[in-house]
């Protein structure tokens, strides 16, 4: 008589998407060997279940910085934007807000080389100073930067976004503050927020997909699905397939690490 009760379990329905396709990627850091295989992975998703309207392609920042090819990553995006294939849809990291306050502040070259920034110079053909802690060396590797970056690409990096929706899912480069509704939510927590968010259990208003701190594995739970997996050292870069259907995890992988 208890069979009603401690029987049948219906699983409960997946987030829905509004009937859309979302392809989430998550951190690139300059890795365009990855984001080109991760691309190949999805246009062949497509291509063996094909959604209803256009897919929805989200980035979820951080394309610049430690490997060796920002500029391209960037360029395959804007192209990506310019074609058909997909709705395309750019969220800013801290590391896209680092490139934008070198530029404004020159010595902040300094603290931006610590985490990469001398990689994404040498992609844009800038040589970066022989000694990080030189003012003068910054200044000038400034003016070659601002001179070399294509008027499109200082487009891109000024006109990220800092949160996406898609029906019962919000897209951000970090993760927000719990307690904090979405609209409310500062620039500095969507950018940088780790473990006040990462060690909460949610509910944060949608299920939250995002990136900026590396895991091993993909990060799902019933409140947030963290895609970042260390693209640069791993050589594992991940997106995230969401429809009505489900979620499905998307790898591009290579064995050899690229210095
Ligand atoms: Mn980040």
């Amino acid at each position: 008589m208890f069979s009603r009760l401690f029987g049948k379990k219906t699983p409960p329905a997946p987030p829905s998407t509004g009937g859309r396709r979302v392809y989430a990627v998550g951190d690139i850091h300059g890795r365009h060997d990855l984001l080109e295989a991760l691309l190949r992975e999805i246009a062949r998703d497509v291509s063996a279940e094909p959604p209803q309207a256009r897919p929805i392609l989200i980035f979820l920042g951080d394309y610049v910085d430690r490997g060796p090819g920002s500029h391209q990553v960037v360029e395959t995006i804007l192209a990506l934007r310019r074609g058909p294939a997909f709705e395309v849809r750019a969220l800013k990291g801290n590391h896209e807000e680092a490139l934008l306050r070198f530029l404004d502040e020159p010595g902040f070259g300094s603290t931006w080389a610590e985490h990469g920034g001398n990689a994404t110079l040498a992609s844009y053909g800038v040589q970066p100073p022989a000694t990080r802690t030189d003012p003068e060396a910054w200044a000038v590797a400034r003016e070659a930067f601002a001179a070399t970056l294509p008027g499109a690409h200082k487009a891109f990096y000024d006109e990220l976004d800092l949160i996406t929706e898609v029906g019962d899912y919000a897209f951000v480069h970090a993760g927000v503050r719990p307690g904090v509704a979405l609209a409310h939510q500062t620039e500095r927590d969507l950018l940088w927020i780790r473990g006040e968010f990462l060690q909460a259990s949610g509910p944060f208003g949608k299920v939250i997909v995002h990136g900026h701190t590396p895991m091993e594995e993909p990060q799902m739970t019933s409140h947030r699905l963290g895609l970042d997996t260390g693209a640069y050292a791993t050589g594992v870069l991940t997106a995230a397939r969401l429809d009505e259907s489900g979620q499905k995890i998307i790898q591009a992988r290579v064995s050899r690490a690229v210095a």
